[in-house]
Order: structure tokens, then sequence, then C-alpha cells
């Protein structure tokens, strides 16, 4: 009476390319050198791989923008050797996702060149072009935006891009001006533009009949724009238009045509990449009655150390926040549709610097975080170097950083006055997407063995001590850690399909919980209890549990027990009790 999936059961581990590990020794890491690791993937025991954008791209947001769907980037290597990296995963039992990126392409997409050459060109409406506006018909400053001097427009509405500035560019060759949600030489394609649909929906099915066994579906709740493309209309957002553009109204059309045009009666999992969310919303994408998407990654518990201003703010949040809001989303799916359980990724500062203590308790709290993503209900993903504890980079200047997200929403505030640059450089050390883009620390040498030569990125010095070598060889390091968690995964039902039970709700620091599976009449029980914090804690069980017989199946400290009892937990504990 289990609703089995493969992709529920697994644990997938994701791979940023360029900083995975590099064969060529030109400083980008390439997919021969993900193809060195294959034995160490599965010797960790991932499941399955998802693999950021691999595709011919100019490399404008790092493989974002991508110029062919069904090419590799030179510089990863060629289509050839991802045929060899898909195999030597298969073979090993590993899955492999791919990155489906259809918001938007490169400005270099042929699709793009073509469309941009002339109003009447074939493939203009595979963009979205409009005229612009005669500003003293609006309420925007023609000094926001760039044109040429004899211009005098504003764009056809206030929507700005998530990289900062407005989301509209002007083009000199036609007069018009392109919608860009995210960098400008990464237009927005149309998905009212039935063609459009179908060459990507044929893109799809050729990665599939190439044998790939998902996608992870970047920002595809933006793919539909509202008739008239409105401006946006709420004070209170952070970006303009997101009140509109976000999940639009023929999203779920789209994704219904997606799903039964290319996915239907495949094996294939989806996981949707998808900004602000409710739970009602989200049933849409994975429920019962949704669009056949098999997960979301939703952004809720990536907020809460932010103001009302946005990402480009920070304030200190709790431990009782994080158990909030991803309780509440357990709770939320708990009768249809899945979780994806995350902490970090390519997007996102390192989890054990900004949920754990990278300093003092780094194993201690890296293992507690990784317990809690691995035993609540959902598919754990790993981003590579996590499972090491890396760390974020002490980055000194905005020279050093790479990541135009970073560097354009930085100027921005600034620009807006938003920021002045006493706190620009503590929060781009904060926050910053490069914080996880720095190389894999693979050991202790000089360029941490993810290159010969000099990476694109810097190395983290920590990888003195923070390096996979090291880690392997240490049974009790974070790596072993994982290791175990995962092969929990394997034995236990209950780890994947047990109800999630919040217990002691109120308590400020301490997150406890019980995974039940009920199977064949009985109850399979574990008891969670993590210590989110540098300071010992008194857990007094909940009083039905307490004095039940229980062994200890893992924890982060040498611990053992024959029974739930009133205990204390040291700084960072991490606890499953089995109470079979
Ligand atoms: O980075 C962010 C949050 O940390 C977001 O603004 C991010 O841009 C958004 O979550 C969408 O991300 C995805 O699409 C982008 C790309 O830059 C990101 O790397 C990708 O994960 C545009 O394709």
């Amino acid at each position: 009476d289990i609703d089995r999936a493969w992709w529920k059961e697994a644990v997938v581990y994701q791979i940023y390319p360029r900083s995975f590990n590099d064969s060529d020794g030109d400083g980008l890491g390439d997919i021969p050198g993900i193809i060195e690791k294959v034995d160490y993937l599965a010797d960790l025991g991932v499941d399955c791989i998802w693999l950021n954008p691999v595709y011919e791209s100019p490399g404008v947001d790092n493989g974002y923008d991508i110029s062919d769907y069904r090419a590799i980037m030179d510089e990863f290597g060629s289509m050839a050797d991802w045929e060899e990296l898909r195999d030597a995963l298969h073979e090993r039992g590993i899955r492999l996702i791919m990155d489906l990126v259809v918001n938007h392409t490169s400005d270099e997409h042929a699709w793009f060149v073509n469309s941009q050459s002339g109003k009447d060109a074939e493939y203009r409406d595979y963009y979205w072009w409009r005229e612009g506006r005669d500003p003293e018909k609006t309420d925007l400053d023609p000094e926001d935006y760039d044109t040429p001097d004899d211009v005098e427009e504003v764009p056809p509405n206030n929507w700005e891009s998530f990289f900062g500035g407005p989301a509209w560019a002007y083009d000199d060759q036609t007069g018009e001006w392109y919608l860009h949600l995210f960098d400008e030489r990464m237009p927005d394609v149309n998905w009212e533009t039935p063609a459009l649909r179908e060459e990507l929906f044929e893109m799809m099915e050729w990665w599939l009949d190439h044998g790939i066994d998902g996608f992870r579906m970047d920002v595809i709740n933006l793919i539909s724009k509202p008739d008239g493309l409105p401006d946006g209309e709420d004070p209170t957002v952070i970006v303009e238009g997101v009140d509109k553009f976000v999940n639009g109204p023929r999203v779920h059309e789209y994704l219904g045509e997606l799903h039964d045009r290319v996915l239907d009666g495949t094996d294939s999992m989806t996981v949707g990449e998808m900004a602000d969310l409710s739970i009602e919303e989200a049933k849409r994408y994975v429920g019962e009655d949704g669009d056949g998407m098999s997960m979301v990654f939703t952004f809720d518990h990536m907020r809460l150390d932010m103001t009302d201003a946005g990402r480009w703010s920070h304030r200190e949040s709790s431990p009782r926040e994080l158990k909030e809001s991803m309780t509440h989303w357990q709770e939320g799916l708990a009768d249809e549709g899945w979780n994806s359980l995350f902490l970090n990724n390519h997007d996102e500062p390192r989890q054990v610097s900004r949920f754990g203590d990278d300093d003092e308790y780094r194993r201690e709290s890296a293992k507690l975080l990784a317990t809690l993503l691995h035993t609540l209900r959902g598919t754990p993903y790993i981003y590579q170097g996590e499972e090491l504890g890396m760390t974020n980079y002490p980055f000194d200047s905005l020279d050093e950083v790479r990541d135009v997200d970073t560097i354009k929403n930085v100027r921005a505030a600034q620009k807006s006055g938003r920021l002045d640059e006493s706190d620009v450089m503590d929060l781009v050390r904060y926050r910053t997407r490069d914080n996880a883009r720095t190389p894999m620390q693979w050991d202790d040498s000089e360029h941490a063995g993810f290159t010969d030569d000099e990476p694109w990125m810097p190395v983290n010095s920590n990888n003195d001590h923070i390096n996979a070598e090291d880690a392997r060889d240490d049974p009790d390091s974070i790596w072993h850690y994982y290791r175990d968690l995962i092969s929990l995964r394997e034995d236990r039902d209950v780890v994947v399909y047990g109800d999630y039970d919040l217990r002691l709700p109120d308590h400020e620091s301490l997150w406890v919980y019980t995974r039940t599976l009920e199977a064949e009449g009985e109850d399979d029980t574990l008891l969670v209890a993590l210590n989110f914090g540098g300071d010992e804690t008194t857990f007094e069980p909940p009083a039905d549990l307490a004095g039940d017989s229980a062994e200890i199946l893992i924890s982060n400290y040498d611990v053992n027990v024959d029974a739930v009892e009133s205990t204390t937990l040291q700084p960072w504990e991490a606890r499953v009790y089995d109470l079979a």
C-alpha cells in the first residue's frame, strides 16, 4: 500500500560541473573530470546525479544562458564525453537528471539571433518583443533605462530583473524592447507561441531518448506571462512584477501539455524550481490533480534570514523559525505531493556556514544538518562538497566575485542608495552564490586536487583540513556520516515513507519529531532529536514515548541508550532513536 517511486527513495547529488573536477588543466571543471569521480559518488552511495547546465553557452550565467540545447559546451567536453559519463553512472546504478532551462535562452541562441533580425523574422514570436511607451504616460523615469539619445521611451511595463535593474532591454536593430527576467543576455522565450513549445518538447524528448532519467526545471513557474503584460501593482514586492509573472495564468496548461506530450509513460522524475509558492499552489504542480511533476524546490526556508528588503539584506533567524517553516511544508505535502530537502545549492551559501557553525562545531553541526535533511520526509539533495562540510569563502572584495547576480544586484542596490559601502562586503560574504562555487576540495594540495593550473575561482584555503581525501580516511568524518545516513535510507522504509510528526513544537532550540510507518500491522517508529545550537540542552522526551525501549540508530556523538529517557544533549547533538 506504499506509493513507491524511485525518486522518493533516492538521494540526489548535485554537481556544478565548472567547480567539480578539472581533467585538462584549464582551471574549469569538465565532464571527463566528473567521470574520474564516478567511483567517489558510488562509494558515497548516492542514487542520482543532478547535473547543472553543461550545454553550449557563452557563460554569462555559468551555463544558464543556453545557446544550443543539444550540444555540450566545449570547455566541458563533447557529446561523447557526456555519453561516457551517463554510461559510467548507469553502470553503477546511479541515475542522471539534467537541468532544463526553458524560461529563457542565451542571446546567442540561433532562435534569438533570428528573432532580433527584424520585426517579420521567422522566430520573432519566440521571444517577447514590444514597443516602448511614452514616458509622459507612465510613472517610469527614462533616466533609469539605457536607450540611445534620440529615443525618448520607457519599456512596455515596470517589471524588473531578478539580477537587478529593468527586465526590458531596448534593441537598436528593430527599435523594440525585449523581455529578460534575468540578465539582458538571457531573453525570455514566449511560451504563447505553439511552435516554441513544440521545439522545447522535442528537445526534451531528444534528451530522454539519450537515456536521461529526468529534469530539474529551472524557474519553471515563471514561464507564463499574463495577457497584455500589465505593470506590477504590489508595492511590497522586491522585484517589480512578480505579482504578475510568478505562477502566471497559463503555467498549468503548459506544464500539463508538457507532461502529456513528453513525460507521461516514462519513469523519469521532475523537480521544479519555484520561487514564491504557497502549499496550495504547490499542489497544483505536484498534487493529485496537479501537472504530474514529481516534486518542487521551494524557498521559504531560504528567506528566513532576509528582511522585507529581500535577498540583499540580512537578519538573524532562529532555529525555531527554520523548524516552523520546514514543518509547514512537511505537513502541507503530507497527503499529496512530495518535498525536496535541501539547505544549500549552487545559488545559496554553504549550509554549515548559514545554519550551523562553521568554526568550533563545524563537524557536529554539519552532521546535525545532514541528519535533518536525511530524516525528514522527502528527497534529500546533497550539493557537492556538503558531504565534506565545506564552508563559505572569505571574500575580501567584489573583484573576487564572479557571479553576475551578485555583481548586478549590488550595483543596483548601491545606485538606489539601499546599500552603503560599509555593509556591502559583509552582505556579499554572507549571501553571494559564489560561496557555493569555489572548487571542490579533493585534497590538501595547492589547488585542492581540483586542477593543475589556476582555478577559475579561488580555492578555499581551509582545504588543508577540509578535503575528501582526509575525510575518507577518517571514520568519524562528515563524509562517513553521510554514507551512513544514505544506507539507513536504503535499509528502512520508514525513513522514506514514514509520517512526520513534530513534537515539542514550542521548544526554541530542540527540533524533535517522529517518523512512523505502519507496515504489516506494526508501527515502525523513529524518534529524531536535534539540538540546534552550541549550548548543552536538556531533552525531556514527549510523555507518550518516555521510557520506551530504544536504541540509537545514528548520532554525531558517541552515545548508547536502551530507552528514551530524559537526557542532556551536547552542542549540536543529533540522535535518531529506533523505537522498533
Ligand atoms: O539565486 C537566487 C537565489 O539565491 C535567485 O534569484 C535565482 O536566480 C533564482 O532562484 C533562479 O535560479 C535559477 O535560475 C537562474 C540561475 O541564475 C540560477 O543559477 C538558477 O538556479 C537563471 O537561470
